[in-house]
C-alpha cells in the first residue's frame, strides 16, 4: 500500500505493506518497500556488511566501481551485492537532506539490504517480510534511535566497560611462540592491560584448534602463566572456517557449506591456502562448536577473539534450509552458550546477526603501521583491507552501535620501532580508540622508550571525556579533535593505474598467484623480521 508522509518539509511516498508514523518517522513492514523523496540526495551512507567492510557516506553522483581482486569478495564484502553500482548498504541505509539533516531507512530483522536508486530508498528482505525503521533528523540522533531498537530486538551488551588488550597480532603477526609470549608476559610489569591476547599463530591449522609445536607446554600452560600475572588470558580462534589441509576439510565434508551444484563454498584464501565455510545448521557442526568453545574454557581462557565468523553467513545450502544470516545466529548462540559468561569479541563478522551474543564487535577493517597501503587499497578500490586510515574511515562510520555494543577499533601503536606512521598519525589512532571507549595495542614493553611506556601507561588509565561536536569531531578532554580529513579516499586512477588495476586485480583472482603474492609481499612478511 501506498501514503504520504511529511517529514519537517519534505513529503515522502512511502510504499510498504503495513505502516506506523510516529515522531520521528514510521515503522513500517514489507519484503520491498520504497521510499520516494522529493529531491535527489547527493551522499548515501553505505553500511558494509561484516566488520572489515567500508562503511562510509559516498557520493551519490559516482558509479560504484567493484573492488578487487574477485577471489577476496567472499571475505571482505556481501557477495550478493558485490557488483552493484548503486548506492547500496546491507541493512540499512541513509540519504542526506538538504537542510543538513539526514533520513535513514533501517532494517530490524536480518537478510536485508537498502539501496538508493536516484530518487527513492528501496529496502528489500531476501526471504520472507519483515521491520523497518525510517526516520528523518540530525545524524547522531537518527542512529542513536535506530541503535536503540536493534538492541530491542537483538539484545545489548552485558557489560559497561570494555577491558583493555595486549594483543600478538599487530607485532608477531603469525610468527608467535611460546618462549617471546612469556618473555612478553614478564615485561608486562605493571602495564595495566586487563587482557593478554594470543592471537592468530598457536594453532596447528585453522580448523584444527591445538596447540602446535611453537607452544610445546601446550595452551592451558600459558593461560596460567598469564593468569599469574593478575590478568585475563585471551586466545584468537576462526571457528567456522577450516583451511584445505585441516582434518575437518580432509574428513567431514558434509560438515562444510556447499553451492546449488554441490561444490564447496570457499571463504577466500589465507594461510597460503584457500579456506572453506562450516555450515552452522549441521548438528555435528554445533556439536563441535560447543566442546571446542568449552575446551578454550577449560584451558582457562575468559576472553576469546572470534574471527572470520562471516564465513557461517555465506549463500549456500545448508543442512537445514533456513536463510543464511539467520543460520549464522543459530550457530553464534551455540557458541555464546558454551562459552558461559567469557568476554567475546567478534570479528570479520556481520554487523546485525551479531549483535546481542557477543561482547564486543570490531568495527573496521585491520590497521596496520602503515597509513595506507597503495597497491593493495587505492590500485584494488579496496578499503577493507588493513591500513590505519581504512581503519579509521570504517570505525568513525560505525561508532552509532556503541550504545548496544563495545565497538573494537583495532589496536594503537606506541613504538617508534621499524613503524612507519608518523606521530601524527599514531595520535589519530588513539584518539578513534578514546572515542570508541576500547584500547588495545600490541606493542611489545621491550620496544617502547620509557617516554612511550609511559604513554601507554598513561593511555590505559585515563578517561577522558568525550563530547560529540559533529560529524567526525569530537572534543576529548576540552581539546577539539577533527578526524574529518583522515576519512577522506584517495584520488581515482588514471588511465594507466587502471590498467594495472585491472591487470592485477584479475591476475590475484588465479588462486595461486594471490597465494605467492601474500606469501612474498603481505604485511606479515614484510614484518616477519621482528
Ligand atoms: C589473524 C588476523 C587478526 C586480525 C583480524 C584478521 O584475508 N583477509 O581478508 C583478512 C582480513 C583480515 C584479517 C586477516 C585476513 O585479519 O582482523 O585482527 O586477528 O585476522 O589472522
Amino acid at each position: 500500500m501506498e501514503f504520504s508522509l511529511t517529514l519537517g518539509k519534505y513529503i515522502l511516498k512511502v510504499e510498504s505493506e503495513k505502516n506506523t508514523p510516529n515522531a520521528s518517522g514510521a515503522l513500517l513492514t514489507g519484503t520491498d518497500i520504497r521510499i520516494q523523496l522529493p529531491f535527489v540526495a547527493d551522499q548515501f551512507y553505505c553500511h558494509g556488511w561484516q566488520s572489515w567492510s567500508l562503511t562510509a557516506w559516498l557520493d551519490t553522483r559516482e558509479e560504484l566501481a567493484p573492488s578487487f581482486p574477485v577471489s577476496l569478495h567472499a571475505s571482505h564484502i556481501d557477495l550478493p551485492y558485490a557488483f552493484e553500482k548503486k548506492p547500496n548498504g546491507s541493512w540499512l541505509g541513509a540519504v542526506n537532506t538538504p537542510d543538513g539533516k539526514i533520513i535513514l531507512l533501517g532494517s530490524l530483522g536480518l537478510e536485508s539490504h537498502v539501496k538508493y536508486d536516484g530518487d527513492s530508498l528501496c529496502g528489500s528482505y531476501e526471504h520472507g517480510n519483515g521491520d523497518w525503521f525510517l526516520a528523518y533528523g540530525l545524524e547522531q540522533d537518527i542512529f542513536q534511535k535506530y541503535a536503540f531498537l536493534l538492541g530491542d530486538r537483538f539484545g545489548k551488551t552485558r557489560l559497561k566497560d570494555s577491558p583493555r588488550i595486549w594483543c600478538s597480532w599487530y607485532s608477531f603477526y603469525k610468527e608467535i611462540k611460546e618462549s617471546t609470549l612469556l618473555r612478553i608476559i614478564n615485561e608486562m610489569g605493571d602495564l595495566a592491560f586487563d587482557v593478554i591476547q594470543v592471537d592468530d599463530g598457536w594453532q596447528k591449522k585453522v580448523g584444527d584448534w591445538e596447540a602446535n609445536e611453537k607452544f610445546p607446554s601446550g595452551m592451558q600452560a600459558l593461560a596460567d602463566s598469564i593468569k599469574l600475572t593478575g590478568r585475563k588470558a585471551g586466545l584468537w580462534l576462526a571457528p567456522l572456517i577450516a583451511v584445505q589441509s585441516s582434518s575437518i576439510f580432509q574428513n567431514h565434508q558434509g560438515w562444510l557449506l556447499h553451492d546449488a551444484h554441490g561444490r564447496l563454498v570457499q571463504a577466500g584464501v589465507n594461510w597460503h591456502e584457500k579456506f572453506f565455510a562450516l555450515d552452522t545448521t549441521h548438528p555435528q557442526v554445533l556439536e563441535m562448536l560447543a566442546e571446542l568453545m568449552q575446551k578454550v574454557r577449560t584451558w582457562g581462557y575468559d576472553y576469546v577473539k572470534l574471527d572470520f565468523l562471516f564465513a557461517g553467513a555465506l549463500p549456500g545450502q545448508r543442512y537445514v534450509n533456513i536463510p543464511r544470516e539467520t543460520a549464522y545466529r543459530q550457530g553464534l548462540e551455540t557458541i555464546r552458550l558454551a562459552l558461559g559468561d567469557a568476554y567475546l569479541l567478534t570479528c570479520g563478522a556481520p554487523i546485525l546477526p551479531t549483535l546481542g551474543l557477543c561482547d564486543a564487535i570490531r568495527v573496521g577493517p585491520d590497521v596496520s603501521d602503515v597509513w595506507n597501503l597503495n597497491l593493495e587499497s587505492r590500485l584494488m578500490n579496496n578499503f577493507a583491507v588493513p591500513g590505519a586510515q581504512n581503519a579509521i574511515r570504517t570505525t568513525l562510520n560505525r561508532l552509532w552501535l556503541k550504545p548496544i555494543v563495545h565497538t573494537d577499533p583495532d589496536v594503537v601503536y606506541f613504538h617508534s620501532r621499524n613503524i612507519s606512521l608518523s606521530n601524527e598519525q599514531k595520535q589519530l589512532l588513539k584518539y578513534l580508540a578514546y572515542i570508541s571507549e576500547f584500547k588495545a595495542t600490541s606493542d611489545l614493553p621491550s620496544w617502547l622508550t620509557a617516554s612511550e611506556r609511559q604513554e601507554l601507561q598513561l593511555f590505559l588509565t585515563s578517561k577522558p571525556e568525550i563530547k560529540y561536536i559533529s560529524q567526525y569531531k569530537y572534543q576529548i578532554n576540552g581539546s577539539i579533535c577533527d578526524l574529518s580529513e583522515s576519512i577522506k579516499f584517495p584520488k581515482s586512477l588514471n588511465w594507466f593505474e587502471n590498467l594495472i588495476r585491472f591487470f592485477i586485480g584479475n591476475l590475484a583472482n588465479i588462486s595461486i598467484a594471490f597465494i605467492l603474492f601474500d606469501k612474498f609481499f603481505s604485511i606479515e612478511r614484510r614484518k616477519s623480521d621482528l
